[in-house]
Parts: structure tokens; C-alpha cells; sequence
């Protein structure tokens, strides 16, 4: 069988809408020419939420940089006594919040370092102060990595973790902290943090108490396109089993400031295979999200082609990670003028969502 063959098979069938094997999901990732993965990719995407592309009012809180972990591709953390850490009180994360009231933001995001003192009562201490300035917005708040930290260092089970965050307002879970789930990668890339099997636990965990998550990949390092297919196809997994991802994105390694910069970083068309491939691998995802700050506003636009179907939120500048790895806008913001733009010029119809994807009436 020739080459072309091999691909247009499984092209057939991933337009047919039918699942993709891993040795299937190779070939079409490696051979497939670019135009035809973006064909399907927004075939599938049109299958579930038509010409519908996603975003929302947002902005994240990051509490500090310090960190138990040292993740090498990481370009936020600080050391304590380093003049670039920080640590937030109390009170400065309240009077940030506080000025987002009447801004009409419908989530705060919550993720930072895994903070060497702080524990979880303090955590379900903030989201209630949070929910006190800003009822009505959700709190997507804690990497599982933090989740599984806080909730070990109080001894308490996952289940009862979750349960305590939850009850103090945690509406849902970024994707955070995945990285890569093959253990050898990991261990190359992040060797002490959280493990595969600490994310899983804790998105099956908060599956089963009806609390939805995102999942996310860092890709364009060390791995190869295999471990790319185990990491998207462990997902497919979970998401038969509990049903409770909202959202996977995907996001490229950037090489600014950490101890993995010589590697470089994976091209633009890379990612747009990444994108239709996670779209066309994860059938039982409804959503995929290009995210703005991590790719830029022209990849992002491009994204819209290759299967997204979210380009994640307004941000007005509150998040470092990408900023300090080399992304391309150094204090991210969007209005909404501007998103509902871009997505008019990619050939979708902006809709503005809350975090759990209810359309928010205009
Ligand atoms: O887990 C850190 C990544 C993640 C780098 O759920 C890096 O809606 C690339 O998970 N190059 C945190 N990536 C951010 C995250 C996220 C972002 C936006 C939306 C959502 C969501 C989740 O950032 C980490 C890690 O994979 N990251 N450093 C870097 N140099």
C-alpha cells in the first residue's frame, strides 16, 4: 500500500467520525498533508458545537511563584529570597478581586505555585473571600499537582479534599499539571512534581462528585509523536469512563528563561497539527482550546482552522507563565470586541460562555 493510502484511510474514517487507533492516529499525524487534517478537524468541530467558537470574561489569580517542584521547562518559579518572587496576602488577592467587580467577569482562575507553607484550609479560606467580592463568577481554581499536594499534606483522601474546596466554592478544575503522562518523558522533563497517576486521581475523583475539569498537554520538548498519542488516547480513556472533561489544550513548550531553552520550540505548523490531531484523537471532548495567550493572536486566528473551538478569555493581564517563557504579548489582554473580531475573520461566530459552557445571553 502506498503511502498516500495509508493516510487517506484513516482520514476517511476520522471524517466518518469513527475512533482513531493509536497506530492510525500516528500515520495520520505524520503523513496527512496539513489541509486535509484542518478539513476534518473542522468537520468533527462543525459536529459539535457548529459554527459556535467559545470565549469568556476572565481573569486568573497566580497567589506566588515560589514552589516545591523544579520543573525544567518552567520560566516562573523563584526561589524564595530571589527579587523576582512574590507571595500574595490575603489581602492584596481581595483587592485585586475587588476591582473586577462590576467588570462582568464570569471566572476566576486560580493557579500558581505549589506554595511550601500555605495548606488547604487556607485555600478554601481564599475562595470564600473570592465568592464573597465575586458571587456570581466561578472560581476554575488549583492544578491537580497543587489539588494532590494540599490534600495530602492535610492527610485527608482525595474525595475529602475535593469535598472541602468544593463546599468553599470551587466550581472547576484547570487543566494544569498534565504535562506529559509517560513516566519516562515526565521524569525527564519534571522529575519531583506530581505524578500521571496524582492527575488522574484527581480528575477522576472530581468527576465522580460532579465537578468538571480541563485537561491539558505540554508538547514540543523531548517527546515524540507517540507520547503525544499516549497522553491524548489515556484522556479518550477517562473521558469514557467519567464523562467530566469540559476542554482539552493544547500547549506549546516555550523556551525563554528555564533550563530546557536550548531545545528550541516545535513551528506553527506543528501546532496546527497538534490542534486537528487532538480534535480528531479526543471524539468525546466537546471542546478544544487555542489559547490565545500561549500562541499569540496570529496562531490563534490560524487555530480556528484546525479544529478549536475556544480561544480562552480576556486574561487583561493578570497571568506570568506565558509571559515569562517568551510568549509574544508581554502583558496579555483581549476585549471583547477584539475576540469576537478575530473569530468574525476566522469565519466562526463568537459566543461568549461562562465556565461550565452555558451561553451567556447577550
Ligand atoms: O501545567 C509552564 C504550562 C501550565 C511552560 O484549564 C508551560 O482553562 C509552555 O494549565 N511553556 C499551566 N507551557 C497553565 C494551564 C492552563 C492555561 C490556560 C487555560 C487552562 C484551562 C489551563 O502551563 C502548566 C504547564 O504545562 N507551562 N511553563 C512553558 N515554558
Amino acid at each position: 500500500m502506498s503511502l498516500m493510502e495509508r493516510w487517506e484511510m484513516a482520514a476517511r474514517r476520522a471524517a466518518r467520525a469513527e475512533r482513531l487507533s493509536a497506530d492510525e492516529a500516528a500515520v495520520l499525524w505524520r503523513e496527512a498533508p496539513l489541509w486535509r487534517l484542518g478539513e476534518i478537524a473542522v468537520a468533527r468541530k462543525r459536529a459539535v458545537s457548529g459554527d459556535k467558537v467559545y470565549f469568556n470574561r476572565n481573569f486568573h489569580i497566580e497567589p506566588t511563584n515560589l514552589c516545591v517542584f523544579n520543573c525544567r521547562f518552567c520560566s516562573y518559579r523563584r526561589p524564595k529570597g530571589s527579587p523576582e518572587a512574590w507571595d500574595m496576602t490575603m489581602e492584596q488577592i481581595e483587592e485585586k478581586v475587588r476591582s473586577y467587580v462590576g467588570s462582568g467577569v464570569t471566572e476566576v482562575h486560580i493557579v500558581g505555585g505549589v506554595h511550601p507553607v500555605h495548606d488547604i484550609y487556607y485555600y478554601c479560606d481564599m475562595i470564600r473571600r473570592v465568592k464573597a467580592i465575586l458571587p456570581q463568577a466561578a472560581v476554575k481554581a488549583f492544578t491537580a499537582i497543587e489539588l494532590s499536594y494540599m490534600i495530602r499534606k492535610a492527610g485527608l483522601t482525595t474525595e475529602q479534599g475535593l469535598r472541602l474546596l468544593a463546599d468553599a466554592g470551587m466550581e472547576a478544575i484547570p487543566g494544569g499539571g498534565a504535562e506529559i503522562f509517560d513516566e519516562e518523558i515526565r521524569a525527564r522533563i519534571c522529575p519531583d512534581k506530581g505524578s500521571t497517576a496524582e492527575w488522574f486521581d484527581v480528575h477522576r475523583t472530581a468527576h465522580r462528585l460532579g465537578i468538571k475539569s480541563n485537561a491539558t498537554m505540554l508538547y514540543g520538548h523531548v517527546e515524540r509523536i507517540e507520547h503525544r498519542i499516549d497522553h491524548l488516547l489515556r484522556l479518550r480513556a477517562l473521558q469514557d469512563e467519567t464523562g467530566g472533561l469540559n476542554a482539552f489544550i493544547p500547549l506549546k513548550y516555550r523556551n525563554y528563561g528555564n533550563s530546557m531553552s536550548e531545545i528550541g520550540e516545535v513551528s506553527v505548523i506543528d501546532d496546527l497539527r497538534t490542534l486537528a490531531m487532538s480534535r480528531l484523537i479526543l471524539d468525546n471532548v466537546p471542546h478544544i482550546k487555542a489559547y490565545w495567550v500561549m500562541y499569540g493572536r496570529q496562531t490563534t486566528e490560524a487555530a480556528l482552522a484546525f479544529g478549536a473551538d475556544d480561544i480562552d478569555g480576556t486574561i487583561d493581564d493578570s497571568t506570568k507563565i506565558y509571559s515569562m517563557a517568551g510568549a509574544d504579548d508581554s502583558r496579555p489582554r483581549m476585549g471583547v470586541e477584539e475576540m469576537r473580531e478575530m473569530v468574525r475573520r476566522a469565519g466562526f461566530r463568537a459566543v461568549e460562555r461562562d465556565t461550565l459552557y452555558n451561553e451567556i445571553e447577550k
